[in-house]
């Protein structure tokens, strides 16, 4: 009986794919004041003002709104820092992120 020798193939992967990218989430409360919110999303979120105001209203009319897409750590870590920034401020400011579909 010949005896039958399977030989170990590799696949070489042709093209890399692009990292999902992750929304982070600006949520409304009926806390923190409107300057405050524009402040923080000018300073970590690098928007002008007249961008900074229509995402916090977009949140406070309609509960939440996208304030930019990164990769997952940067999302993660820009979504904690605009978050502490509002505790170390006493407000309870919340950015979350969730990966774009
Ligand atoms: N709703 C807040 C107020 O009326 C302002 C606000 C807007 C707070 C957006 C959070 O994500 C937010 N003072």
């Amino acid at each position: 009986m010949p005896e039958i020798i399977s030989v170990p193939r590799t696949k070489t992967k042709l093209k890399t794919e692009r990292p999902r990218l992750h929304k982070v989430i600006l949520v409304n409360d009926d806390y923190t004041p409107r300057d405050f919110v524009v402040t923080v999303l000018k300073g970590e979120f690098h928007m002008s003002e007249d961008q900074a105001y229509r995402v916090m209203i977009t949140a406070h009319r309609r509960g939440v709104c996208v304030v930019a897409v990164f990769t997952r750590d940067v999302a993660e870590t820009k979504a904690t820092r605009a978050t502490e920034a509002g505790k170390a401020n006493g407000y309870p400011l919340q950015f979350t992120t969730e990966p774009e579909e």
